[in-house]
C-alpha cells in the first residue's frame, strides 16, 4: 500500500543552490489509497516543553526514560523534528489544524482558536475512528469544555495543577503555587477531583478509555500532558532522584565579550527579565536545581508512554498501532542566558519526535530529514487513509516511515509573534536548513542572525555581519519571504490585549545593553 506524498511549504536544497530562480510548485494532493479494512489505531502522546536532548537514548548524562528509549529501538527516531512555532498554544494548534501559526491566529496563550479552523481528529471521526483527548487543550483560555473532533473528552483549566494538595507542592524548599482545583470536566457533563499526581491521573484516564471502550472502529487517542510544564514538580517516587546531577548545557557567552557584541541586542536584555538567567520566573532560580526537578519530571511521562506500551502489547493491539511521541516545543536552561522558549534557537524550536509503528518492520531507524509539528495532522490522516485538506501547510512524511526517500524540503519556516504578555522576545522568522539558519527580526531596531549549524551547533557565532556571508544571507532573506508569501504569511495578525503583562526587570541585574559600535557611522 503506497501512497503519493507530497511537499508543502519546503524549500527545495537544488533549487536553493541554483541561485534561488524560484521555487517548485508541487502538484496538488493526490487522494491516498484508503486501508479500508486496516485503518491502525493512532496513539499520540504530546509532552509539554520536553527538550530534543532529555532522553537516555540521545546520551544524556543521566536522565532514564526506558520507554522513550523502547520507542526509539523499536520504531523511528526523527532526528530533525521542530516547531514552526515555540510556545505551548500555537504548536498545539499547530498539530491539530497542520497549519503555521499564522493560518490558525492562535498566535499566544490567551486568545481562543477561531471555530472555522478543522481540527484533524474530525476527518478521522468522518473516516471512521473513534477519538479521544485526554489532557490539557491549553487553547482558548482558561477552557475545559469538549472541543470539536472527539467522541471522549477528558481536560482541565488552563495549564492544569501537578498537584491539588498544596502540602505536594514544595520542591527541594520552594514553594510552587498551583493556580487552578477545578479537577477534569469529563465529556462536559461530569467534573472529577483531582486526586493524584497529574501525569498519573491522565495516564489512568487514558488506559481507562482503551480498557472499556466498546466500539469496533480504530480508535484515534490523543494524551496530551501537562508536564513538563514549568514549574516542574515531579511525582513524589521521582522527586530528588537527580539532585546531586550537574546541570549539563554548554556554557553561554557572558564572559566572552568578542561573542556577546555579535548577539542582538534583544537577546542581550533578556538575560535581565523573566525569561532570563538574572530574573528568571521574577526568582533567584538555581538553573541546577531547575534542571534537575525538569528530568525528575519527565520521568512520569516516561513511565506513562511505558503503561500504554504495555496496554498495547497486553491488548493485543501493538502490531495494529502507530504511536507517536513528540513535544509541543523545547525549553533552554541557560543557553545564550536565556530561558524557557519562544526563541528560533535549537534548544527552543527542536523537539523530540518517535513513532512505532510495527507493521512497517522497521525498528531502530533513523530519520535524518527535518519534519514538524505542521506535519503531523497530514500524515495521520495519509496513515488513516484519509484525504488530506490541501489547505494544509504541512506534509506527510508517512512515506519515512515506510523506509521511502520523497522529495521533501530542505529548509523550514519557523516564526514567532511579538506578545505583548512577554514584550522580551521580538517578532522572529527564520528558515531552518540542516546546515544555515537565518534568522530575521521584525519591529526592533536590532540585527539579525545567521549560523553555521554545522561548525557552530551552539549558534555562539552571529554570521550575519561576516564577509563571505552577505550573498548567502540575501538568498535565504528571498526565500524565506517566498515561503511567507507562497503561505499566506505576509500580514501578522494584531489580537486584542488579554493577560497579564510581564515586562519586568531586576533593579540587582544587568543594566540595558547599548547600541555595540558597528551601529555608529
Ligand atoms: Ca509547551
Amino acid at each position: 500500500m503506497t501512497s503519493k506524498p507530497r511537499i508543502k511549504n519546503g524549500v527545495n536544497l537544488s533549487l536553493l543552490c541554483s541561485v534561488m530562480a524560484g521555487f517548485m510548485s508541487f502538484a496538488p494532493p493526490i487522494r491516498p489509497a484508503l486501508y479500508a479494512d486496516n485503518q491502525p489505531n493512532i496513539l499520540l502522546i504530546l509532552c509539554d516543553d520536553h527538550r530534543f536532548d532529555a532522553m537516555g537514548f540521545m546520551g544524556h548524562p543521566f536522565i532514564e526514560t526506558p520507554h522513550m528509549d523502547r520507542l526509539a529501538r523499536e520504531g523511528t527516531h526523527f532526528e530533525n523534528a521542530f516547531v514552526t512555532t515555540s510556545l505551548c498554544s500555537p504548536s498545539r494548534a499547530s498539530i491539530l489544524t497542520g497549519l503555521y501559526a499564522h493560518n490558525h491566529g492562535v498566535i499566544d496563550n490567551y486568545n481562543p482558536v477561531r471555530e472555522d479552523l478543522t481540527f484533524f481528529p474530525e476527518l478521522l471521526q468522518k473516516g471512521g475512528y473513534e477519538t479521544a483527548f485526554i489532557g490539557k487543550w491549553h487553547m482558548g483560555g482558561n477552557i475545559d469544555h469538549p472541543q470539536r473532533g472527539f467522541d471522549h473528552w477528558v481536560s482541565f483549566k488552563g495549564q492544569g495543577v501537578y498537584w491539588t494538595d498544596p502540602a505536594k507542592s514544595s520542591v527541594k524548599g520552594r514553594f510552587v503555587p498551583q493556580a487552578s482545583r477545578d479537577g477534569f470536566n469529563i465529556n462536559g457533563k461530569e467534573r472529577k477531583s483531582q486526586d493524584g499526581y497529574i501525569t498519573d491521573e491522565l495516564t489512568a484516564f487514558s488506559l481507562d478509555w482503551l480498557k472499556h471502550r466498546e466500539s469496533e472502529k480504530p480508535f484515534f487517542l490523543y494524551v496530551s500532558h501537562k508536564a513538563a510544564h514549568a514549574d516542574f514538580i515531579p511525582a513524589e517516587r521521582h522527586a530528588y532522584r537527580y539532585q546531586d546531577k550537574k546541570l549539563p548545557i554548554h556554557k553561554d557567552w557572558k564572559d566572552n565579550p568578542d561573542i556577546a557584541s555579535t548577539k542582538p541586542l534583544w537577546v542581550q536584555n533578556q538575560r535581565n527579565s523573566r525569561h532570563g538567567v538574572e530574573y528568571a520566573y521574577y526568582t533567584d532560580l538555581d538553573m541546577e536545581q531547575y534542571y534537575q526537578r525538569y528530568c525528575e519530571t519527565l520521568l512520569a511521562v516516561d513511565d506513562s508512554v511505558g503503561e500504554l506500551l504495555k496496554w498495547l502489547d497486553e491488548s493485543g493491539e501493538a502490531d495494529n498501532t502507530l504511536v507517536i511521541y513528540l513535544g509541543d516545543n523545547g525549553f533552554l536552561f541557560g543557553e545564550h542566558g536565556l530561558i524557557d522558549k519562544r526563541n528560533a534557537y535549537e534548544e527552543s524550536m527542536r523537539i523530540p519526535m518517535l513513532t512505532r509503528y510495527p507493521r512497517f518492520n522497521r525498528p531502530g531507524t533513523k530519520v535524518s530529514q527535518t519534519v514538524a509539528n505542521i506535519d503531523i495532522a497530514p500524515t495521520l490522516l495519509d496513515l488513516a487513509g484519509v484525504t488530506i485538506p490541501d489547505h494544509m501547510d504541512g506534509s506527510s512524511f508517512l512515506p519515512f516511515l515506510k523506509g521511502e526517500s520523497p522529495e521533501w524540503r530542505s529548509y523550514l519556516l519557523y516564526e514567532y509573534l511579538w506578545e505583548r504578555n512577554y514584550p522580551q522576545t521580538p517578532t522572529t522568522h527564520a528558515l531552518r536548513g540542516e546546515r544555515y539558519k537565518y534568522i530575521r527580526y521584525h519591529g526592533i531596531w536590532d540585527k539579525d542572525e545567521l549560523y553555521d549549524l554545522k561548525k557552530d551547533p551552539h549558534e555562539l557565532h552571529n554570521l550575519i555581519r561576516e564577509d563571505g556571508y552577505q550573498d548567502r544571507i540575501t538568498t535565504m532573506n528571498q526565500a524565506l519571504f517566498d515561503l511567507l508569501e507562497e503561505t499566506r504569511g505576509e500580514s501578522i495578525p494584531l489580537q486584542r490585549d488579554r493577560g497579564t503583562q510581564f515586562f519586568h526587570r531586576s533593579s540587582k541585574g544587568s543594566k540595558a545593553t547599548g547600541f555595540s559600535s558597528e551601529f555608529y557611522q
